[in-house]
């Protein structure tokens, strides 16, 4: 038995041809609550529930536009590659949720005169509607609109909608994306009324001449409804961005569509850096009355592959990238308006200037703001079948599936062929290359020659424009770069590929902490002009909120609804957590990724305008100079004119300081007026050069003779202000106190593990399988020897030798820790690492922990901050005195991990509140990071609220780290970054401060 959701030949009945979303006619929208029954399978729906007095008192209520299972119906579901159930194309399970929809609805005044049309922009995965009783059509395609013409069937006064949605459907194949399955009428319902003949749609091409200066203007209208040849006009009127008339023109409707056009003399061209935006309004008029009237935004733009190279407006640009999904905590893919602004207002303040639509057309209304605020997208068709795999028999290369994948292309492209923010079509994501795939390149370059065509699947660029990779290596993309081949394939195929220009539209894989080596990445990009852009895996956390038991606010992830399979937390890999507040990966991309950048050269310094289009008169700059985090001097910078992609020369604005410690000069950027996305004095871009390095080393402070109490068991150190208890059987210190307060509950100690990070490898393979199978979460600490020595200077050395192995292996680390103990209560700690075996693997960190008595909560610091930072991702640290509180130190990650690092930190105060503590001196730095934490809490959580809120304080100090990487799907940390087994020494100084 066959029935229309288990068939990929039928994609929908009665549906209208797709065509642009634009403002037409007025519109009646049909969000809100509707009455809704949820039932297990299609079978046991209520039946006949669409005929008129049907009895829906005992249904619920349901808000469309929404996710059922964001409401309490049915229950999330995340896999990433894997389908949730069994594989058996075109059919799906008998439990296949369906949920039935009623609303009533009064048709506005006058509308019965016209042509009335019903819109879905987004239901989850497929659906029949019904008005008054009678079937109006159905369809598939979760992310596409759907239109029907009801004018037929629409009556004055009161009307009835129903409609069912089932979860499944063959479109389910086509939609395997990595995100949570959720279904439903999840974006917007309306109704629309036009007069009986109208402009249906409208496709404008704006082309540039060979100097991309002045521009031709083509309007192609479908008009619906003309009976007699002649009879209507269209009539078109541009306005440009300030709202004046500067284009006018007209022409006869002779057939079905009318297809004209004009010269635009110099028009202000759209980019993402000025997206100037003009006004096009079409009247459809008979004689002196206008019966219809559309308008919608033009920008003027072209984009074309030059010479191997894209380009816009004939610029070589970078595409500055995220991939967003659509994705909201509460309410899944259903997007409330504002939602988006957040997410273009997000991208756009952390110099992002490029969206990849992951993996599907996003709510149109998101593209409206990508052309006006500015970022350039690679539109996506709702098309993955990643369970398939790659090969040939993947269903995107099966006959059958053929209609259904041209169906889901020809739907995006007509709905968004207007919006100068697109700027490629992408065929879909991972769905193997199949001849399906030909299909709908070969309509859409005919449709469409505009715009060039993605597709990273197509590994050999058979129909594609570009070629694209995901979580490509540094070095191999430096090598794409150069337009080095190694990939296999005819000559002539090779030839054609290497003659494109290369984009990754996904790397740096976001999830948890990281990514590492941003900065290896653009600086690659930055070197060759093939290299187009790339796009951050991912934009957001998809993670859910939920409450525990006792009402702790968490998020959730794949495997918390009780779903198998699933796939963990490999939903929660976005630059901006599930609350869409930035994490430090967004912060370190923002600068990674600026606009301007500023160089130290012999005598000044060197700006460059990394803009594509504008130069810098829209910013400000001041520079300020600072002796050890203490400001100097500062001043307005004068910015020189710099045109795109050019530089200048300025000379310093402040003398070469002379006196003692280190000093720091930062020079910022900032928007110099309030623009859509930010205020004035909006960060854009900044720069820090030392100009004097700290003369001073870290030495020992002089004071009165230390004394000595010896026993087998214990050492007692004292001054006049301290007392410091050393156990001589554990090597450490026992306890530590000056002026009479403690200044350790515990340690210090050599401390090798993190609590491994998503980019480690998470659950899956990576480096973190093995340190654990090398037993590095689990050393023990052998004592070797304890030496005690009175210096000359009145200080005492306690020199202490140990091993440090993992248990059941013969390696080990040889470890030193020499504590010298001055009269002034200072100690001087000198480490030294040596591994006398080979060891295969790295080390996640080489440092000493130490735990601080409850009360130290206020931390201030010399050093990068304010936000975290480790080796492979510290661009965005800069250099200053910082503060905060330990609880403040912890990056919340939605799944516990090692975070909450500072890097090149000069010194460290850990203090309480009347500023007495523990201050840790580097030479010259050191990385710390203080968490009410340890290190084994962050390693057994699973979730936030898994982690043991400790009064104390575990205070770690790192000579050095692992980077972060982004292994949990892309490249480990770059060879320079890895901590590899070797001697490690370092010297640091603890003191009491009060
Ligand atoms: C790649 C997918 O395109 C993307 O949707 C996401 O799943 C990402 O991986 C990982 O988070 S595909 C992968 C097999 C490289």
């Amino acid at each position: 038995m066959t029935n229309d959701f288990e068939n990929p030949q039928i994609v929908g009945q009665n549906r209208l041809a797709p065509r642009a979303w634009f403002a037409s006619g007025t519109t009646k929208s049909l969000n809100g609550a509707w009455r809704f029954h949820y039932s297990p399978t299609v079978a046991e729906a209520p039946q006949g529930f669409h005929q008129q007095g049907f009895d829906s008192r005992q249904w619920d209520t349901l808000e469309v536009p929404s996710c059922w299972q964001m409401h309490g119906y049915g229950r999330p579901h995340y896999t990433n590659i894997l389908y949730p159930f069994p594989v058996d194309p075109p059919r799906v399970p008998t439990e296949n949720p369906t949920g039935s929809y009623l609303r009533e609805f009064t048709l506005p005044e006058g509308w019965q005169d016209g042509r009335v049309r019903l819109r879905f922009d987004g239901v989850d995965s497929f659906f029949r509607v019904w008005l008054n009783g009678q079937e109006v059509g159905l369809s598939k395609g979760s992310r596409i609109p759907a239109e029907f013409d009801v004018s037929d069937i629409v009556r004055q006064g009161q009307n009835t909608l129903a409609v069912q949605v089932h979860q499944w459907s063959d479109g389910t194949y086509l939609e395997d994306q990595d995100m949570w399955w959720l279904s439903g009428i999840f974006r917007d319902v309306s109704l629309i009324a036009t007069p009986k003949v109208h402009i249906e749609d409208v496709f404008v091409d704006t082309s540039l001449d060979s100097k991309y200066q002045d521009a031709y203007l083509t309007i192609d209208a479908r008009i619906h409804g003309v009976q007699t040849e002649g009879e209507y006009e269209v009539r078109a009127e541009l306005l440009d961005p300030t709202g004046n008339a500067v284009h006018g023109g007209a022409a006869v409707v002779l057939g079905e569509s009318v297809n004209f056009g004009g010269s635009v003399e110099r028009p202000r061209k759209w980019s993402a850096e000025d997206p100037a935006l003009y006004t096009l309004r079409l009247r459809l008029a008979k004689g002196d009355s206008v019966v219809d009237q559309v308008e919608f935004k033009v920008g003027f733009r072209v984009v074309e592959i030059r010479n191997g190279v894209f380009r816009i407006n004939g610029q070589a640009v970078k595409l500055k990238g995220v991939n967003r999904h659509e994705h909201h905590p509460d309410l899944g893919r259903t997007i409330p308006y504002k939602t988006m602004v957040e997410d273009v207002l997000l991208m756009k303040r952390h110099n992002v200037n490029a969206v990849r639509t992951s993996h599907y057309p996003p709510h149109p209304r998101f593209l409206d703001m990508c052309d006006q605020y500015g970022l350039y997208v690679i539109d996506e068709c709702d098309l993955e079948t990643h369970g398939f795999g790659y090969g040939p028999d993947n269903i995107t290369n099966i006959p059958e599936w053929e209609v259904a994948c041209l169906d889901r292309m020809q739907r995006m492209v007509e709905r968004d062929k207007n919006h100068p923010c697109v700027v490629m079509w992408s065929l879909g994501n991972e769905a193997g290359c199949g001849q399906n795939h030909k299909t709908m390149a070969d309509w859409t370059r005919q449709r469409d020659p505009s715009r060039p065509i993605h597709y990273e699947g197509d590994s050999e660029t058979r129909n594609t424009d570009v070629l694209s990779q995901m979580y490509t290596s540094i070095p191999d993309l430096i090598k794409h770069g150069a337009r080095e081949n190694w990939l296999e394939g005819e000559e002539e195929m090779v030839q054609a590929r290497l003659r494109k220009p290369f984009v990754l539209c996904e790397y740096a894989h976001a999830m948890g902490n990281g990514p590492g080596s941003l900065k290896e990445y653009w600086e690659a990009i930055y070197g060759s002009d093939r290299l187009m852009g790339a796009f951050v895996w991912e934009w957001i956390d998809h993670g859910i909120r939920q409450r525990t038991a006792s009402g702790e606010e968490f998020f959730a992830y794949g495997g918390d609804f009780g779903e198998h399979p699933h796939d963990s937390n490999f939903v929660i890999d976005g630059l901006i957590f599930p609350n869409r507040v930035p994490s430090p990966g967004l912060v370190e991309y923002k600068k990674v990724i600026e606009p301007v950048v500023v160089e130290r050269t012999e005598d000044g310094l060197r700006v460059t305008n990394r803009y594509d289009f504008i130069d810098l008169g829209h910013l400000s700059a001041t520079w300020s100079l600072r002796r050890d985090g203490e400001l100097v001097q500062s001043g307005v910078l004068a910015i020189p004119h710099v045109a795109p992609h050019e530089t200048a020369d300025l000379p310093l604005p402040c003398s070469l300081p002379k006196g003692e410690g280190e000093w720091v000069l930062d020079v910022d950027f900032v928007l110099a007026t309030e623009t859509l996305w930010a205020k004035s004095g909006h960060g854009i871009a900044w720069a820090q050069f030392v100009l004097r390095e700290s003369q001073l080393a870290a030495s020992m402070a002089a004071g009165p003779a230390v004394q000595v109490e010896d026993s087998a068991t214990a050492l007692r150190l004292s001054g006049p202000t301290f007392d410091l208890e050393f156990d001589r059987v554990r090597g450490r210190i026992r306890s530590w106190r000056a002026n009479g307060i403690d200044l350790l509950k515990d340690g210090p100690q050599f401390h090798f593990w993190r609590a491994p990070i998503d980019n480690d490898g998470g659950a899956r393979a990576g480096i973190q399988t093995s340190w654990r199978q090398e037993g590095l979460d689990h050393l023990q600490e052998r004592v070797g020897s304890v030496e005690v020595q009175s210096l000359d200077s009145g200080a005492v050395q306690i020199t202490v030798t140990s091993r440090i192995a993992p248990p059941a292996t013969r390696k080990g680390l040889d470890c030193v820790l020499v504590y010298t103990v001055d009269g002034s209560g200072g100690l001087t700690l000198d480490a030294t690492v040596a591994s006398p075996a080979e060891w295969e693997t790295t080390l996640p960190r080489v440092g000493l922990r130490m735990t601080l008595p409850a009360a130290f909560e206020k931390v201030s610091w010399y050093g990068r901050g304010p936000g975290e930072s480790y080796i492979d991702s510290k661009e965005a640290g800069r250099i200053g005195r910082w503060q905060a509180t330990v609880d403040e130190l912890h990056t919340p990650y939605v799944f516990p991990q090692e975070n909450g690092n500072r890097t090149d930190v000069r010194w460290v105060a850990v203090t309480g509140k009347s500023g007495f503590g523990l201050r840790a001196e580097g030479d010259p730095t050191l990385n710390f990071s203080a968490h009410h934490y340890t290190t084994e809490d962050l390693d057994r959580a699973a979730h936030t609220y898994d982690l043991p809120h400790r009064e104390e304080v575990t205070l770690i100090l790192d000579h050095r780290h692992h980077g972060l990487g982004s292994n949990s799907c892309g490249p480990a940390p770059l060879p320079q970054h890895q901590l590899k087994v070797e001697p490690f020494r370092w010297t640091w100084r603890l003191v009491p401060t009060v």
